[in-house]
């Protein structure tokens, strides 16, 4: 235990403890425990759909991506039409 004392000392000589052992004093420290791959303290890691995030509600996958409100053919059609009047305007 003699490494983590010197450890303690780097804190100014003023550290409580250092109960995570980074060298970062308790008093300073803002994560006691780790930080996982998203930057959270004692998180669980990127174990979401999205690494960090699970895909956003609505959403088809992480790049925000909206689904497309399923149409019958005669729905996409007339929009297809809007589309192309649109278009030529
Ligand atoms: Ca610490
Ligand atoms: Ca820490």
């Amino acid at each position: 235990m003699a490494n983590s004392r010197r450890r303690l000392g780097v804190c100014g000589g003023d550290c409580p403890a250092d109960s995570d052992n980074d060298g970062i004093c308790d008093t300073d420290d803002e994560c006691l425990g780790e930080l996982d791959a998203c930057g959270i303290c004692n998180g669980p890691g990127a174990i979401y759909d999205c690494g960090c995030s699970d895909i956003p509600e609505g959403d088809c996958d992480c790049n925000g991506s909206q689904w497309t409100p399923s149409m019958s053919a005669a729905e996409r059609a007339v929009q297809t039409r809007t589309q192309m009047a649109f278009v030529t305007m």
